[in-house]
């Protein structure tokens, strides 16, 4: 069953930013699908619940360099 959590991030400044987030994210197994908004600083993830948790999810965007609020 796919789930679906909006994370408000902070620190991404530019496309770099989005790239670097949205590729690591959409690399996770179990990530569906993943959409950085730069203005906002919020990050919609599709994911099934069965193969990742949103700790990993918040894990993988803090390894980025990016604090997950
Ligand atoms: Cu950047």
């Amino acid at each position: 069953m796919v789930s679906q959590v909006t994370l408000n991030v902070q620190g991404m400044s530019c496309g770099h930013c989005v790239n670097a987030v949205e590729s690591n994210v959409g690399k996770l197994d179990g990530v569906e699908q993943v959409n950085v908004h730069l203005e906002t600083g919020k990050v919609d993830v599709s994911f099934d619940e069965k193969k990742i948790t949103v700790e990993k999810i918040k894990e993988t965007i803090d390894d980025q360099g990016y604090e997950v609020k």
